[in-house]
């Protein structure tokens, strides 16, 4: 084999030997580069005679074709095998089942929020939802909760740092009735008009769903809790209504006419009289006991006033419940504490 010959199978070597691009350029500097074995070759031709330089330029010529040639096939086998490594590297089996959509679902207490909803709409109630920060006025004043009424103190309502318009802290509600006030003075307000002219107004049938709040806390009271309230506020609207609605309402929830319905007398300053609702199951796992479901009354006539109507004229009755409550009923749960902890393995069972 002649000296070219060599030379030409030695770049083949280095080559072949190069595993990455950088070792390859390496590799063609010690033959192509401006010092390499090539290029001093071609640099010796200077001293030769013509016609030996010519030959011996032609020969050179074929093995520095040759060289090139084969550092273009490794830089090509270089490139397909880096490509071939990130393909396998990126590959994705498309035929691997999908993962599936994590899907949510709705909070006990939310599905018992909707179906009192879907009962009361059925029953021409509109529903009505607002903040859950209130003046005093919209919590308690309005409400005909005397200044030094025990539901104003500390202990029992959350306040804010933060003071209304007349000067008092703000709260956390402790009921939804704010927000039937705010309706039932939005209402007037709206038919003010008819009013004046001595015409009916429409009725207000309203239902105030949502979380309020108490300082207290253990089995049974949780400091957040959802409470529903309704109203209905007509010419003429009386306790017999009250009874047939919330009777209705129980049958509808329950899903069951085999029950009793009793009221019980009771106070509350914002409805007189005043009554607490119980219900009774002929059957089940809850037959023969009498449960509190709710508390009533015909509303108050200095609340109908702070509706800004007549309570001469503007009759009706309003109640309160507890969705929580009435949630632990209908599922059969024990822990109010459970309904508020977010775990999973709790929650998943109503999805
Ligand atoms: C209870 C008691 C009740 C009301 C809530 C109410 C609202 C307005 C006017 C008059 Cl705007 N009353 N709400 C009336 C009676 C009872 O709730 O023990 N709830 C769980």
């Amino acid at each position: 084999m002649n000296e070219l010959d060599q030379l030409v199978t030695a770049a083949q070597a280095d080559f072949a030997a190069a595993t990455t691009p950088a070792d390859l350029e390496n590799a063609k500097a010690r033959y192509l580069g401006k010092s390499g074995r090539v290029t001093d070759l071609l640099k010796a031709l200077g001293a030769l005679p013509v016609e030996a330089k010519k030959a011996r330029g032609a020969e050179i010529n074929v093995a520095k074709v040759q060289v090139e040639a084969a550092l273009q096939a490794r830089r090509d086998a270089l490139a397909a095998a880096e490509l071939e490594a990130q393909l396998r590297a990126e590959a994705l089996d498309v035929t691997l089942p999908g993962r599936g959509r994590g899907t949510g679902g709705l909070h006990p207490v939310s599905r018992t929020i909707e179906r009192i909803e879907a009962i009361f709409g059925s029953m021409g109630f509109d529903v009505a939802e607002g903040p859950e920060i209130e003046t005093d006025w919209m919590s308690f004043t309005a409400l005909n909760n005397p200044e030094n009424h025990p539901a104003r103190s500390m202990q029992d309502t959350f306040y804010v740092d933060l003071k209304d318009a007349q000067g008092r802290w703000l709260n956390l509600r402790p009921h939804t009735s704010p927000m039937q006030v705010r309706y039932a003075r939005a209402h007037a307000a709206r038919h003010a008009g008819d009013i004046e002219q001595g015409k009916p107004m429409p009725e207000i049938r309203v239902i105030a769903p949502g979380r309020t709040y108490r300082v207290d806390s253990d089995a049974t009271h949780s400091p957040m809790f959802h409470q529903c309230e309704g109203l209905w506020i007509g010419r003429n609207v009386s306790f017999k209504d009250l009874k047939f609605v919330f009777s209705d309402f129980i049958r509808q929830f329950f899903e069951t006419d085999d029950f009793d319905v009793r009221f019980r007398p009771s106070f509350f300053p914002f409805t007189e009289p005043s009554a607490e609702i119980d219900i009774a199951f002929r059957s089940g796992p809850l037959a023969g006991r009498w449960l509190e479901v709710a508390g009533s009354g015909q509303v108050h006539p200095n609340v109908v006033r702070n509706y800004g109507l007549d309570p001469e004229t503007h009759i009706g009755f309003a109640f309160g419940m507890g969705p929580d409550r009435l949630a632990m009923l209908r599922y059969g749960i024990d822990d109010l504490r459970l309904m508020f902890d977010g775990d999973l393995r709790f929650l998943q069972q109503f999805n």
